[in-house]
C-alpha cells in the first residue's frame, strides 16, 4: 500500500529567486498538508550523506556544491499516495522534459539546479524526513 508522506526540499536556487511562497502555495493547493517545515542550510557533510547514492556519478561534486550554497526549505508533506503524486507535481528531473505546469517546468533553470526535491519511495521519504527533522518537529 502506498504511504501518505513524502519529503521535499525547496533547493537553494528556488530560495534565492524568491519562489518559496509560490511553490508552497502550489504544493498546498495540490492537496498536500505540511506536517514539518524549516529553513536550513546543509553542510557539505549533510549533502554528501543525503545524496550518498549518487556519489559515483559525474555530477556529484556540483550537486553537493549547489545544495550547500544557501538555505533550503525542508518539509514533510502528507497526502494519500504522497510520493508518487508529489513526483508528478514537481515533474521530470530535467526541467526541459518536465510537463507544462509542473514546479520544475515553472521554476527550474537546469537539470542541476532544478528547484525542488521529492522522495522516490516511501522508504526514502521516511529516511529523508528523519535526516532533517527530530520527532518533536514532525506533526
Ligand atoms: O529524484 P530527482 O531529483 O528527480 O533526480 P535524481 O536522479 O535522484 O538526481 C538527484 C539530483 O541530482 C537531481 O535533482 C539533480 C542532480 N542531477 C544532475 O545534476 N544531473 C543529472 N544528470 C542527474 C541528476
Ligand atoms: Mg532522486
Amino acid at each position: 500500500m502506498a504511504g501518505n508522506r513524502t519529503f521535499t526540499m525547496l533547493k537553494p536556487d528556488a530560495v534565492e529567486k524568491g519562489h518559496i511562497g509560490a511553490i508552497l502555495d502550489q504544493i498546498t493547493a495540490s492537496g498536500f498538508r505540511i506536517v514539518a517545515m524549516k529553513l536550513t542550510q546543509m553542510t557539505r557533510r549533510d549533502a554528501e550523506k543525503f545524496y550518498e547514492i549518487h556519489k559515483e556519478r559525474p555530477f556529484f561534486g556540483e550537486l553537493v556544491e549547489f545544495m550547500t550554497r544557501g538555505p533550503i526549505v525542508a518539509a514533510i508533506l502528507e497526502k494519500e499516495n504522497a510520493v508518487e503524486d508529489f513526483r508528478t507535481l514537481i515533474g521530470a528531473t530535467n526541467p526541459e522534459d518536465a510537463a507544462e505546469g509542473t514546479i520544475r517546468k515553472k521554476y527550474a533553470a537546469s537539470v542541476g539546479e532544478n528547484a525542488v526535491h521529492g522522495s522516490d519511495s516511501d522508504e526514502n521519504a521516511k529516511i529523508e524526513g528523519e535526516f532533517h527533522f527530530a520527532g518533536r518537529e514532525m506533526f
